[in-house]
């Protein structure tokens, strides 16, 4: 059983250095890389999230705790290997209009390309237009959107709204995610499907292109 607590006590103070070098050193003496971004680097940002809402911690050690865990999963993505069956897809991704979270985005958008897929990232704060102008360009067979804030949620639908409008949602699937984001939410704005992490996005992905 490996003991997540010292890389977890890492990311939730913000040390960018040690963080990088436990999770290197977990991979390193045969840890599952998903389980060092989940148990550890995840679990250690749930913990920041408790103390944020709390008001126990304040806008720059929560940046410093994300630059941890950005550190830890750049240490660890070279020991993901891509999945053994060919899961040929495109996909676009990006957080929706006022939404300037991208971590979990950016989790997603390193398992998927593990798994092989072409990951068009179009990064923060897309408006509906932003996500039309990306289909358009890249013909994708999937589009993400993340939100992380209940008050971006309804851009969700906003922009599912603009596909239908701009004549171009059936030829996409769309899925959503994002912590306040719920399977009954994606369904009743229409998206295609749901995924509560970045492993059921992949997993979601194989299937939708499947
Ligand atoms: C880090 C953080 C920030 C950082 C963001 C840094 C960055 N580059 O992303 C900073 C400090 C900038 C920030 C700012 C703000 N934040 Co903030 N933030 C957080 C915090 C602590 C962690 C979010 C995070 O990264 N989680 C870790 C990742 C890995 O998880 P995740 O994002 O959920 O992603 C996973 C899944 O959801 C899923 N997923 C994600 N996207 C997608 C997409 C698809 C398609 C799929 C299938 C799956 C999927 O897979 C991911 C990987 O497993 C959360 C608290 C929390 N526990 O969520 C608050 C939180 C989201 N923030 C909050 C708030 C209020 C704000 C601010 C408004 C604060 C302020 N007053 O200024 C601003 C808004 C900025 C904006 N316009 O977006 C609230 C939101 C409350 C609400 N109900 O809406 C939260 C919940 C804190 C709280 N409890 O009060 N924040």
């Amino acid at each position: 059983m490996v003991d997540f607590e010292e890389i977890k006590k890492s990311v939730f103070a913000g040390q960018v250095e040690k963080t990088r070098n436990l999770a290197a050193s977990l991979v390193q003496s045969g840890t599952d890389p998903l389980s060092v971004i989940n148990d550890g680097l995840i679990a250690g940002m749930n913990e920041v999230g408790i103390k944020f809402k709390a008001g126990e911690m304040f806008v720059p050690e929560v940046i410093m705790s994300a630059k941890a865990m950005s550190a830890g999963v750049e240490a660890v993505k070279p020991f993901i290997k891509g999945d053994e069956i060919q899961t040929p897809g495109v996909i676009v991704i990006g957080t929706v209009k006022g939404d300037l979270h991208d971590i979990g985005k950016n989790l997603v958008c390193m398992i998927l390309e593990s798994a092989g897929f072409k990951v068009i990232d179009i990064g923060v704060d897309n408006s509906p237009e932003q996500f039309i102008e990306a289909v358009k360009e890249h013909q994708p067979q999937i589009v993400g959107m993340s939100a992380l804030l209940t008050t971006t949620m309804p851009a969700m639908k906003e922009t599912i709204d603009a596909f239908v409008e701009a004549g171009i949602r059936d030829t996409v699937k769309i899925i959503v995610g994002g912590a306040p984001v719920s399977r009954q939410f994606a369904e009743e704005i229409g998206a295609d499907g749901y995924g509560e992490d970045a492993i059921a996005a992949r997993d979601l992905c194989i299937k939708l292109v499947s």
